[in-house]
């Protein structure tokens, strides 16, 4: 039964995303991944059966909830039950023992299952987080105060770039969620392992989107690793988590899914003109390894002083 109603809730917000895709006609992609309005529950899933999220969805769905749901009618039952049945009034003399065995080794035993039983699920989720299989493309992703930047292998042209939200107006224009729509996305290819390698240039940031069950924190002087495969072609939303200064609000992430043939053809129309957008970036790019050198070399410098 909760199940179904699970089912009609992730079908509900299915519904709002489509109305949502309905509004923004003007897309040239989908928006799959973004919050939607008076939904509840997780955000539906990028990859299929199998993948992370489906099975980090079906975790919290399938196994915690239920177990959570029950354990708390459970206890309001019992207190309900004590209220009525033991209160001054309609129990006016009571029951003077202290101690049950029986009752004790029940109470101690059946949560110890019942978290043995919730491990079984957590720890193959947590493994499964931690095996990734052999990547198809890594990628780099830094944050910086306030804004991602994205690098791609030197195979593909090694093109990196900086991402930035856009302006209320842009974001209208181009049929985006405002702040959460960027002017330089991540573009992956669906169906594809990808890694990204997730590092900080100043303080903590994160790397978060929920629609590919992928949570990092980036962490200055440290490379986190996650990776994920969206199955399907579309945008996908995602935040910096980490509450890093003043513009947080500076970081969304935007990943669009593209098909790999299209992908390819994304990565050969960025190799050939370098759009005066893409251009700057290596620039902006350049500083912030230099940035974060600058941040090293006082740590390098301490060493030296004692030594001096
Ligand atoms: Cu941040």
């Amino acid at each position: 039964m909760l199940k179904d109603k699970l089912k009609s809730v992730a079908t509900g917000a299915g519904l709002g995303v489509f109305a949502a895709m309905a509004a923004g006609a003007a897309l040239a992609q989908e928006v799959v991944g973004q919050p939607v309005d008076k939904a509840i529950g997780m955000q539906p899933s990028a990859d299929g059966v199998g993948g992370l999220r489906t099975e980090a969805i079906f975790f919290h769905n399938a196994i915690l909830m239920p177990i959570i749901t029950f354990i708390t009618l459970f206890v309001l039952g019992l207190l309900i039950w004590i209220i009525l049945r033991y209160n001054r009034k309609t129990n006016p003399t009571p029951a003077q023992f202290s101690h049950n065995t029986a009752l004790e080794i029940a109470w101690t035993t059946g949560p110890v299952l019942i978290l043995m039983f919730v491990a079984i699920f957590s720890f193959r989720l947590l493994f499964h987080y931690h095996t990734m299989p052999k990547p198809d493309l890594t990628l780099k992703a830094t944050g910086n105060q306030w804004y991602w930047s994205y690098e791609y292998p030197k195979t593909l042209g090694g093109m990196a770039y900086d991402s930035n939200p856009l302006s209320e107006p842009d974001a209208k224009a181009a049929g985006l969620p405002f702040k959460l729509a960027v002017n330089h996305p991540l573009v992956v290819p669906a169906g594809k392992t990808i890694q990204v390698l997730v590092n900080g240039a100043d303080v903590l940031h994160s790397f978060f989107i929920p629609a590919f069950g992928v949570q990092a924190t980036a962490v200055p002087g440290r490379t986190n690793t996650v990776w994920f495969r969206a199955e399907k072609p579309g945008t996908y939303f995602g935040q910096c988590n980490e509450l890093c200064g003043v513009q947080h609000y500076f970081m969304p992430i935007m990943v669009v899914v593209k098909s790999p043939a299209d992908f390819d053809a994304w990565v050969a129309s960025q190799a050939k003109k370098p759009a005066p957008a893409v251009a700057a970036a290596p620039a902006t790019s350049v500083s912030a390894p230099a940035g974060a050198a600058s941040v090293a070399a006082p740590a390098a410098a301490t060493p030296a002083a004692t030594q001096g």
